[in-house]
């Protein structure tokens, strides 16, 4: 339950917001020229620019005595001590045990975990050094062109997300492939064309009873059954689980199946052996290098003091935006179209673990949580709903992600990218008055009245908050640094809201209502008087239009 000292915090943090918006961002630029160099935070090539916020001094002193109230920093060295944190589960969260380079052990019930992640991480990078260099071959002795993840949640979203941004390291003639949709087209679309003889697929599943994942498994293996015959189902299969007896089960060979543990929630699961299509794709030098990155940023998060801490400050600064100034969503707009999945992947992150109504004493939370989280790449997004940003009466605080130099692409286009990654930050900020608009309309041509006429359609009320992540280049170190930094964000985030972060029972009413449907949906004669009525309405009509196909 948030104790006196967060409430208290949290009150004078409220009773800052009118003095804050009374002012202008512009105007707060134009009082204060080292706002930039005040909030803004350095880390070697990473750049934390958080000064288009609405926030000044006070503000950012008050949100460090939210987080000391918090206790987040005792809360964070909980979580890296391996305490069981994730209450409900009764779980350890120890996803940063899998990029811990220290050498100190970490341990869960007194056991040091590291050896074990230690030999895992070395078996699933050789196995995948073995696919890139064709030494594991198909039955026919075909080296494999094409490697499929089937999972879902928190076993796809992360290795789609990061071997797409990673896409100009891996090899051009290994093709990965992700299919997660129970949707018979996603595995029907993108099998299509493809060698069975020369297809790997790695059925990645933390519990390896998620419908969608098995059923994709089993039309996978049919595929390659029917292919290349039943024997090949050895040689075309591997498994990422924490199953490992549901695994044998299914036939795949021991060797190619790669644990993890119950310390490793899905959605943080990336670093563990659920990463084995990113290492694939970009072979196991470079999948170090992107552990490297999340361990720097643990390093940070766990040694930088608040006022310099970057994910810390990240998720002070969205508690102001949602608790305080009251937004209650807020956009990712990456400036790189290879970072196109990862608001998809934040969305995940952020909306599974902070979308909770209750403390963790189970009483109700007692303020906001977590955001909708969404968004798009730039520059695309802003020939679409960016007019709702500038110019909307909802004011929706937006990351916006961009690289100095370009990864293996033109550099004219790369400036021309950037330049609008900062215009848009800039526009934002600093808006356009319906003085300023009338001017510039009657210097375009337009008559002193057609020009105050269109004034207040022109103009922008500017003040609308952004922090820019600038970096020097997207690489498996850069992007390790990224994901860990909003992985910490949410945690921050949790923190402040007493919440647990690691569960995700919002997803399971949905799962089991499924299951029960799914023989009625199937069944023309199953029965519907269980259901209530919209269910049952929907299922007759269901029934009706498959009639009317059927006859017709
Ligand atoms: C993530 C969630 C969820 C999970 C999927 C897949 O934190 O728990 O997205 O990853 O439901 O679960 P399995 O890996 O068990 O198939």
């Amino acid at each position: 339950m948030a104790t006196k000292a967060t409430l208290t915090a949290l009150a004078k943090l409220t009773g800052m917001r009118e003095g804050v918006l009374a002012r202008t961002a512009r105007a707060d630029f134009a009082d204060h020229p080292d706002r930039f160099k005040t909030f803004s935070v350095t880390l070697d090539d990473l750049l934390f620019d958080y000064s288009k916020q609405r926030i000044d001094a006070p503000v950012l002193a008050a949100l460090v005595e939210l987080a000391k109230a918090c206790e987040v920093e005792a809360k964070r060295e909980a979580m890296f001590a391996g305490e069981k944190i994730n209450i409900t589960e009764k779980r350890a969260v120890l996803h940063t045990a899998l990029r811990n380079f220290s050498g100190e052990p970490v341990r869960v019930d007194g056991q040091d975990v590291m050896p074990e992640v230690i030999s895992t991480r070395e078996k699933m990078l050789s196995f995948a050094a073995d696919v890139r260099e064709g030494r594991v071959r198909g039955a026919l002795g075909q080296p494999m062109t094409d490697v499929i993840n089937i999972g879902i949640g928190g076993s796809d979203l992360g290795p789609a997300m990061a071997t797409r941004a990673l896409s100009p390291f891996a090899p051009p003639k290994l093709r990965s492939h992700f299919v997660s949709n129970v949707d018979g087209a996603d595995i029907g679309d993108t099998l299509r064309g493809l060698d069975p003889s020369r297809t790997l697929f790695i059925v990645s599943s933390k519990t390896f009873t998620t419908v969608e994942t098995m059923t994709n498994a089993a039309t996978a293996r049919a595929w390659i059954t029917q292919g290349v015959g039943e024997a090949a189902v050895h040689d075309h299969f591997a498994a990422v689980s924490t199953q490992l007896d549901k695994v044998a089960q299914f036939g795949i060979q021991p060797t190619r199946v790669f644990g993890f543990w119950d310390w490793v929630g899905g959605r943080y699961s990336i670093w563990s052996s659920i990463g084995l299509p990113l290492a694939i794709a970009i072979g196991p030098d470079r999948f170090n290098e992107f552990l490297h990155g999340g361990y720097e940023i643990d390093q940070h998060f766990r040694e930088a003091p608040i006022e310099r801490n970057i994910p810390i400050l990240m998720g002070l600064l969205s508690v102001w935006n949602r608790n305080v100034l009251g937004h209650a969503t807020h956009g990712v707009i990456p400036y790189d179209q290879r970072l196109g999945r990862f608001p998809a992947y934040l969305q995940q992150l952020q909306m599974e673990s902070n979308g909770k109504h209750v403390q963790l004493d189970g009483s109700p939370a007692n303020t906001a949580t977590g955001p909708v989280v969404w968004g798009e790449p730039g520059t695309n997004g802003q020939h679409a709903f960016f007019q709702l940003i500038h110019q909307g009466t909802e004011i929706i605080p937006l990351d916006l992600l961009v690289a100095a130099t370009p990864t293996d692409a033109d550099a004219h286009h790369h400036d021309l990218l950037v330049a609008n990654c900062l215009a848009q930050g800039q526009a934002l900020m600093h808006g356009r008055t319906p003085e300023e608009a009338e001017a510039i309309t009657h210097k375009q041509g337009a008559t002193e009245a057609e020009a105050r006429r269109l004034a207040p359609h022109k103009s922008f009320s500017g003040s609308r908050p952004t922090s820019t992540f600038l970096y020097r280049r997207l690489d498996p170190r850069m992007l390790g640094r990224l994901i860990a930094l909003y992985e910490h964000k949410v945690f921050t985030e949790g923190a402040v809201w007493d919440i647990d972060s690691f569960d995700q029972w919002g997803v399971e009413l949905g799962k089991e209502l499924a299951l029960s449907l799914a023989p009625v949906v199937a069944d023309k004669a199953a029965g519907t008087a269980a259901l209530d009525a919209s269910t049952a309405g929907l299922v007759a009509h269901l029934r009706g239009l498959r009639g009317a196909e059927a006859g017709g």
